[in-house]
């Protein structure tokens, strides 16, 4: 038998590499003389892709054949990174394509390398919804993902100087051989224009926009752990109805005649336009309304295809709202069903509600959602009068139940009285929809608590908790395959489809040679690190030393700050104590800033100016460098997560949703040094209070502390550590080219401290101490390393949608095994 096993590997390897060829010829007009790793890239794509293909027909064919319940995934963001690795690693097909390309004389992995990043979105939501996609299908749920297929996605970063710049990202340049472009899947998409009166005095009204606009479907199947089943993420791109206007064209002005169709390819043109002018803001409602409409339209059409009747659409299926970026949807499902399906506005309001859910991802205020009532009217004035009479009837019927407190009311219209009259699209997403929820267990209480709080109070059964998790098959299989190998030879594979199996760890997790194998593949991915940084950046990192790792957004709440002015305080210390031991650390900072965001440009500047400083002293003595790895994305965490000992989460309690990152260091065996903000609670409770290092203020503390005012002198003064540091950024020994760079930034520390960086300064400062000395420790470091791989299965992604698929959608779910 084992025999027969061979002899079907060798056979598999010989169809793959023909199949590679044959691509290769037809797909580039090329041969093997004369490919290019592109070439070989492309061909070996569409060959991974026959395979996905074949499932992707049988699955859809499958969920038609059981009339399964669909999930539709709405999100303007699928920060999906590259796709050959997932793809090979999910129909266990990468030792044998490896094989098959390396009989021709090509490695997998320039191939690997050469995959542009798929960067359709900007941090943790996108990223969520990505692993979310690869879940649904290792789970059979029959889902599909709607989003913008964005001509240019997340900007790419470049650092020059310290500062921040963006260009566009232009992941299309070469083609991308995973779509299928659907040309015959159009909807037009309408704007503007006026609304007429029915005859007939019902709710229905007659809708003329003026302009109207074209979305066409491209889909990529996503394949599931094993082929369970593939799915499909369907990208709409706009485009007008017309090439350009010939007319105009003939009369010699060229320009002019394609101004409609640039206008409506607009729409798909980037990622997230700038919302800091008039015309950037109307961009992104055009982009919100855009997909959420031609995403009803696509996903009626099969409802009536399948079922015919439009009234069973609620039990047929779930819509779910990734943040209130598609919220405009429920609008415009009122809007189908009552003027164009011409249901009674009651009936039409409950399928809407049973259909539709909400996920929040954030309490910022600057994020949370909420439109101009003129622009709303000028562009969706339908949906506008649809708003007012979902608004009229619900403050109508808390009234007849006895709510007649101004401020309640007020507080839970959707109508926002305070600065001009706005729409908010988080009330309108709460109230069209079954479930709410929150994405991590202290987030969901908050949600409770500040944002929703009276909403909750009316409606109490709404808001649930579903917190994230991330697909192991990405953040550790393909990541980490020293690990995952090293796993599988020590407990078995049962691992690989049951992630709490990765429990049976705990028992060699003071193993002295278990330890020694982990240090070994931790040590191999640090340097493949160091050497990433020294190609990239000219520095030299010493892989023995302590890789603690800050990577993320650049944003204030996530407080790179106070890892900075840490740092800086380490700094100060070494050259004080020149005979002092200290642990050799190197601190490691990758993450993009908005483009309008200044102060997180400036905490960037600042991390690439204390870094000079402290990288070319001598007195150092190379115990301590700081880098920061420019253009983060998903394929570089892909190597930095892998590679860290210490994962930063140290976000200001209460501002943090969840996190993931978080979730993928521990994965990895990173311990974590964190606030008790997010997820990073759930996750101290599952690797215990002594595998983790938690300081700082809570949530609630946080509160107090902002109800109490946030001068810090006081605190400042106390801290004569803090004091120095602050003193040294302030007076410009950071910066001698302009010695005032900080000055303000340390002002606003200093007098108005809301994100608490000194209040939690000492706190976070005993933290990195303690860290130190655990790390001497290296028994117990690598105890600690190996507890936190084996104890975060409840992570996996596949435990979140399962938890959505049970309480929110109402699906089944499917798990697969090898056998
Ligand atoms: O839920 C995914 C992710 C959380 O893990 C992060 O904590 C949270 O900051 C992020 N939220 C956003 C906010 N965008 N909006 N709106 O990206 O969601």
């Amino acid at each position: 038998a084992e025999g027969d096993e061979r002899e079907n590997a060798q056979e598999r390897i010989v169809e793959l590499r023909e199949q590679i060829l044959a691509h290769l010829i037809s797909k580039t007009g090329r041969d093997r003389s004369s490919a290019s790793t592109r070439d070989w890239f492309l061909a070996t794509a569409l060959t991974v892709r026959d395979r996905i293909v074949e499932r992707w027909i049988d699955s859809k064919q499958e969920s038609f054949d059981q009339g399964q319940r669909r999930v539709y995934y709405l999100s303007l963001e699928f920060l999906i990174g590259r796709l050959l690795m997932d793809s090979l690693n999910n129909l266990g097909l990468t030792a044998s394509v490896r094989e098959a390309l390396s009989g021709l004389d090509v490695d997998l992995e320039e191939l690997r390398e050469i995959e542009p990043d798929a960067a359709l979105g900007n941090g943790g939501l996108g990223r969520l919804a990505a692993c979310f996609m690869e879940s649904m299908a290792t789970l059979s749920v029959a889902a599909y993902g709607y989003g913008i297929r964005y001509d240019h996605g997340l900007f790419r970063q470049a650092i020059k100087d310290g500062w921040q710049h963006e260009y566009p990202e232009d992941w299309l340049a070469f083609g991308n051989p995973w779509e299928f472009p659907r040309p015959e899947i159009e909807y037009e998409i309408g704007f503007g224009g006026s609304v007429e009166a029915k005859a007939d005095g019902r709710a229905a009204q007659i809708w003329k926009p003026n302009e109207i606009v074209e979305a066409v479907a491209y889909d990529t199947p996503v394949a599931g752990w094993r082929g369970a089943s593939v799915n499909t993420l369907r990208l709409w791109r706009s485009r007008a109805p017309d090439p350009l206007r010939l007319d105009v064209f003939n009369a010699g002005d060229y320009v002019a005649a394609q101004a409609d169709q640039v206008r409506a390819e607009s729409i798909s043109k980037v990622l997230y336009p700038s919302d800091s002018t008039p015309a950037g803001l109307e961009l992104r409602l055009r982009q919100e309304y855009f997909f959420a409409a031609a995403s009803l339209k696509d996903l009626i059409r099969r409802h009536l295809a399948q079922h015919g009747d439009i009234t069973t659409l609620a039990e047929k299926n779930a819509i779910q709202l990734n943040d209130t970026h598609p919220a405009i949807a429920i609008a415009e499902m009122m809007r189908l069903l009552v003027d164009v399906y011409a249901l009674e506005w009651d009936e039409a309001w409950r399928i809407t509600q049973q259909t539709f859910s909400y996920t929040n991802h954030t309490l910022l205020p600057e994020a949370l959602e909420s439109w101009a009532v003129p622009l709303m009217e000028r562009l969706l004035p339908r949906h506008m009068q649809i708003i007012y009479l979902i608004n009229a009837l619900h403050l109508d019927r808390l009234r007849s139940a006895g709510h007649h407190d101004w401020g309640l009311l007020s507080s839970v219209s959707l109508i926002d009285e305070h600065s001009g009259r706005r729409v908010r699209m988080g009330t309108l997403a709460f109230l069209g929809s079954h479930k709410v929820n929150g994405v991590s267990q202290l987030h969901t209480d908050l949600m409770k608590e500040t944002v929703f709080r009276d909403l909750h109070s009316l409606y109490p059964d709404r808001i649930v908790n579903k917190t994230n998790g991330i697909t192991f098959r990405r953040w550790l299989f393909e990541a980490n395959p020293g690990l995952t190998r090293l796993i599988s030879e020590t407990i078995g594979p049962a691992f690989l489809d049951d992630p709490e199996a990765l429990r049976k760890l705990e028992a060699v997790a003071a193993d002295k040679e278990f330890q020694a194998r982990a240090m070994s593949v931790k040590q191999k991915n640090k340097e493949a690190l160091a050497k990433i940084i020294t190609d990239r950046l000219l520095i030299k990192v010493d892989p023995d030393a302590l890789f603690d790792v800050h990577v993320k957004r650049i944003h204030e709440y996530k407080r790179q700050l106070l890892n900075v002015l840490e740092t800086i305080a380490c700094y100060n210390d070494i050259r004080a104590h020149p005979t002092k031991d200290f642990v050799p650390r190197v601190k490691i900072f990758a993450g993009k800033a908005a483009a309008s965001y200044h102060q997180a440009k400036l905490i960037i500047k600042m991390i690439h100016d204390v870094g000079r400083v402290i990288n070319n002293d001598p007195s150092v003595r190379g115990l301590l460098k700081v880098v920061f790895l420019p253009n983060f994305c998903v394929s570089l965490a892909e190597r930095i997560i892998p590679a860290s000992d210490l994962s930063e989460q140290i976000s200001t309690a209460g501002m943090e949703a969840s996190g993931t990152g978080n979730m993928k260091f521990a994965l990895n065996g990173a311990l974590t040094i964190g606030t008790l903000d997010g997820a990073n609670v759930e996750l101290r409770e599952r690797v215990g209070d002594e595998n983790i290092f938690i300081f700082g203020l809570t949530a609630e503390e946080v509160q107090n502390h902002r109800a109490q005012g946030i001068d810090a002198r006081a605190t400042i003064a106390g801290s004569p550590v803090l004091k120095d540091v602050l003193d040294s950024l302030a007076s410009g020994v950071f910066s001698h080219d302009d010695r005032d760079r900080y000055k303000q930034l340390v002002d606003i520390l200093t007098y108005h401290d809301h994100f608490m960086v000194t209040a939690d300064f000492d706190a976070y400062c005993e933290a990195q101490r303690l860290a130190d000395i655990r790390w001497r420790d290296r028994k117990s470091w690598w105890r600690s390393s190996i507890l936190n791989t084996a104890r975060v299965g409840w992570f996996s992604s596949d435990r979140t949608i399962a938890e959505y698929a049970e309480d929110i959608w109402r699906v089944p779910v499917r798990t697969v095994s090898k056998s």
